[in-house]
């Protein structure tokens, strides 16, 4: 199996590259966010919990996120490997996916570190603001995604570093140049 993380600050593109690798490499695309998003669209009442919270710019709890992360590894198992977009976001997200792939016998292979400077991620959710109309694209929350990012996301890096599977990629230019930066990281780590 290749399982590859796409870690990163809101707005990084981690979903927009996650996509793309998806397409070259056929791996099951598993983002947290879509995910999120699909159960606030629900209009249940998991849902309409976990609206409040994103529109907030908060972190959704880590039971909610780790259930359904579990849920769709292993209903996917057979998958050639899988995208996690989004997730882990909090050092106890990324003990629990260890968890969750040592129970299909497998592992994450790397951490690929898309980063960009903080400018850069708020010109960029602001445009999809006016685009998509997203709830959390608006200044105020931005603000909170990036300290909550900066508090609870950014030492999940650390984690990964340790292990020797943090790989940075340059995450300012074009959406194809940061993708071939990404290809050549996922081309060394898949050989
Ligand atoms: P996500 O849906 O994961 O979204 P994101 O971090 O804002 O964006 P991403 O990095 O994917 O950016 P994108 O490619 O779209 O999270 C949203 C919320 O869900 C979180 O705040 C949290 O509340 C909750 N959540 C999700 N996962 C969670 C978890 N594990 N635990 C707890 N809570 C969780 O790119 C952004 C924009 O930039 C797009 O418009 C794109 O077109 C543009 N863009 C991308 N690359 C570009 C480039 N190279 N140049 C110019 N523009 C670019």
């Amino acid at each position: 199996m290749l399982n590859i993380v796409l870690f990163g600050p809101p707005g990084v593109g981690k979903g927009t590259q996650a996509k793309k690798l998806v397409e070259r490499y056929g791996l099951k695309h598993l983002s947290t966010g879509d995910m999120l998003r699909a159960e606030k669209a629900s209009g249940s009442d998991l849902g309409n919990k976990v609206a409040e919270i994103m529109n907030a710019g908060k972190l959704v709890s880590d039971e909610i996120v780790n259930a359904i992360v579990e849920s769709q590894v292993r209903a996917n198992r057979d998958e050639k490997g899988f995208i996690f977009d989004g997730y882990p976001r909090t050092s106890a997200q990324a003990a629990k996916l260890d968890e969750i792939l040592a129970g299909i016998d497998a592992g994450i292979a790397a951490t690929l570190f898309l980063d960009a400077p903080k400018e850069e991620l708020v010109s960029r959710l602001l445009k999809r603001a006016q685009e998509q109309g997203r709830a959390d694209d608006n200044e105020e929350t931005i603000e909170k995604r990036v300290v909550e990012y900066n508090e609870k996301t950014l030492p999940v890096a650390e984690v990964y570093r340790a292990q020797d599977k943090l790989r940075t990629v340059e995450g300012l230019g074009e959406i194809d140049e940061v993708f071939e930066r990404l290809v050549a990281v996922v081309e060394i780590v898949n050989a």
